[in-house]
C-alpha cells in the first residue's frame, strides 16, 4: 500500500479506469453476478440495439428503474477520493465506463464516460440529443417533439464508442505514469484493453476490486476490498 502510494503522489500524470464497482457503495446494482440480474435478464439481454429494437418499453422499464435508484443516491467515499487526486495532479483523466453521473457530482472534472450517460437521450427519427432528468414519463418509451421514440444515451454491445471520448482515453492512458484501475471486471471491451494499453506504455498500473479480474496477475499492485476504503487509504485526505 504505501509504495502504491508513493507512486501515486509522484506521479505528475495519472490515469483512472473505474467500472460499476465504485458505485456499488452508493447502492447502484453492478451488472455481473447474481445481483446484476434485473427480472432475471442479464445486462447482455438488455443492452443490445437488437433487444431495443424488439421491445422497447422492457429496456426502458430497465433504464427508468436504474434512473430511479440513482436520483436517491449519491457519491462516496470513492468518487471524492478521485475528485482530491484530480486537484492535486498536473495531467489527470477519469476514464469511466459508468453512466451514473456520480463522477460529475463528487466535483471530478475531466471525466471520459467511454459508455454514455445515463441522463442523455437520443432522437431515433431525427438525431436530437438532450439531456432528460424526468423520472416519470407519460408513456415508455419516451417521445421527442418531433414524435420519434427516445433512446438512453449510453453505448450498447454492438455500438461504437464516440470516437472523441474514445480517442482522448486512449491518449490519456498511453500519456500516464501511472493508472488506477477501480472497481471492473475488465471483461467488456474496448473498455478494459486500455489496462494492458497502459502497462505497455509503461505505466505502473494498480487495481483495486473486491475480487480477481483477468489483469490482477500481471499489474504492479492489485487490492483486494472495497473501493470506498481504499482510495481514501491510498490517496489520503
Ligand atoms: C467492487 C465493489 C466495491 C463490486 N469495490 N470493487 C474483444 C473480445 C471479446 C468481445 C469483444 C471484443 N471487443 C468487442 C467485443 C464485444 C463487446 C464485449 O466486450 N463483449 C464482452 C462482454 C465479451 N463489446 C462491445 O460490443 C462494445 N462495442 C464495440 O466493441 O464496438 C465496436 C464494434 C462496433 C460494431 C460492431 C462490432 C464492433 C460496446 C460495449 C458496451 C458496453 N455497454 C454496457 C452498458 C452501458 C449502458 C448501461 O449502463 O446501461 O456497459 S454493458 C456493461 O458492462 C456496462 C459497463 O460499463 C460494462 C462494464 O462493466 P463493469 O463496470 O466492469 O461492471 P461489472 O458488473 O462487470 O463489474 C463490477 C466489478 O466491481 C466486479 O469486478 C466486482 O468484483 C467489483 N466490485 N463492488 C471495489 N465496493
Ligand atoms: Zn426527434
Amino acid at each position: 500500500m504505501e509504495q502504491a502510494r508513493q507512486w501515486l503522489k509522484k506521479a505528475s500524470k495519472i490515469a483512472v479506469l473505474t467500472g460499476a464497482g465504485i458505485s456499488a457503495e452508493s447502492r447502484v446494482p453492478t451488472f455481473r453476478g447474481p445481483r446484476g440480474m434485473w427480472r432475471r435478464l442479464r445486462p447482455e439481454d438488455l443492452a443490445t440495439p437488437g433487444a431495443f429494437a424488439r421491445d422497447p418499453k422492457l429496456v426502458w422499464e430497465w433504464y427508468a428503474w436504474r434512473r430511479g435508484l440513482i436520483a436517491e443516491t449519491k457519491p462516496n467515499a470513492g468518487h471524492r477520493a478521485l475528485a482530491r487526486l484530480e486537484e492535486r495532479t498536473g495531467e489527470f483523466a477519469l476514464v469511466t465506463q459508468n453512466v451514473d453521473g456520480l463522477h460529475d457530482r463528487a466535483g471530478s472534472r475531466n471525466i471520459l464516460k467511454v459508455h454514455g450517460d445515463i441522463w442523455d437521450v437520443r432522437c431515433l427519427e431525427c438525431g436530437n440529443e438532450s439531456r432528460e432528468e424526468r423520472l416519470k414519463f407519460p408513456e415508455l418509451p419516451p417521445r421527442c417533439a418531433c414524435g420519434g421514440m427516445l433512446r438512453p444515451g449510453v453505448v450498447w454491445f454492438g455500438e461504437g464508442m464516440h470516437a472523441g471520448v474514445w480517442d482522448a482515453a486512449e491518449r490519456a492512458v498511453e500519456a500516464c505514469d501511472v493508472m488506477l484501475v477501480v472497481g471492473t471486471s475488465a471483461v467488456v471491451y474496448p473498455a478494459a484493453g486500455l489496462v494492458p494499453l497502459a502497462k505497455v506504455a509503461g505505466a505502473k498500473v494498480i487495481e483495486i476490486n473486491l475480487e480477481e479480474t483477468p489483469f490482477s496477475a500481471s499489474l504492479d499492485k492489485s487490492f483486494r476490498g472495497k473501493a470506498g476504503e481504499l482510495l481514501p487509504e491510498l490517496i489520503g485526505g
